[in-house]
């Protein structure tokens, strides 16, 4: 199976730790934004990543993706069974996806993927506005969502604690560090999931990666 995406992207971030949490073998083909090779556009209509070719089923998006595996690689689940917990699962996807990568993607792109991987300028009062009105928003609805667990739902590691933790590995890359001393139950919970072997080997990768791409002028 092939998954193109790069590391830095929370989205393939996701997936790349629910392989590693699944145990299923892969090759990741790094790509970048808008990259033109062909094997990533024709598993990507809409040149998003990440994207994935498991023998020829081409399939583009994190969560089309993982609902596709986990119906294929049922255990161990991370996406559970009973429908409460299920439904929690998805909304905690959802925010993870759609609001927190969206609020952390502002301060990431506009400061970093746009100056740095592009060659072009960032919205930079888009990235200050989102770190000031949007994140500690959502940090607070998070630290009050945190049960005692742990784990965002069911008591146990799933694809919640996934979708949700990997944004926050790109807030790390601008230096947005979650405050222990405001949010203490975020700041545990999220250096557990990202300290998880499924995830710490991308983790020390990418941070790597990034000192390189921070030092370069
Ligand atoms: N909902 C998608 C989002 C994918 C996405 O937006 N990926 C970004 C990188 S973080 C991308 O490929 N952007 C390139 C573009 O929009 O052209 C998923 O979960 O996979």
């Amino acid at each position: 199976m092939i998954i193109y995406g790069s590391v830095v992207s929370p989205f393939v971030r996701k997936l790349l730790g629910y392989l590693g949490e699944k145990g299923i073998d892969f090759e990741l083909k790094g790509v970048g934004i808008g990259d033109p090779d062909p094997g990533f556009r024709a598993a990507s209509p809409l040149g998003k990543m990440p994207a994935m070719d498991d023998d020829g089923f081409l399939l583009a998006d994190s969560s089309a993706i993982i609902h596709y595996l986990e119906a294929r690689h049922p255990e161990p689940p991370l996406i559970p069974a009973d429908p409460q917990q299920r439904g929690r699962v998805i909304w905690w996807d959802e925010f993870g996806d759609t609001v927190f990568a969206a609020c952390s993607g502002k301060m990431f792109f506009n400061r970093i993927v746009s100056p740095k991987f592009l060659g072009r300028e960032g919205d930079l009062a888009a990235a200050a506005q989102a770190e000031a009105e949007e994140l500690p928003k959502l940090l607070d609805y998070l630290e009050s969502a945190i049960p005692a667990s742990g784990y965002l739902v069911g008591d146990r590691f799933t694809l919640a604690d996934l979708a949700v933790a990997s944004p926050l590995m790109n807030l790390r890359h601008c230096g947005a560090c979650i405050d222990a001393a405001k949010h203490p139950k975020t700041a545990a919970w999220s250096e557990a999931i990202l300290s998880r072997p499924s995830l710490a080997p991308w983790v020390e990768k990418e941070e790597r990666m990034m000192a390189k791409v921070l030092a370069a002028v």
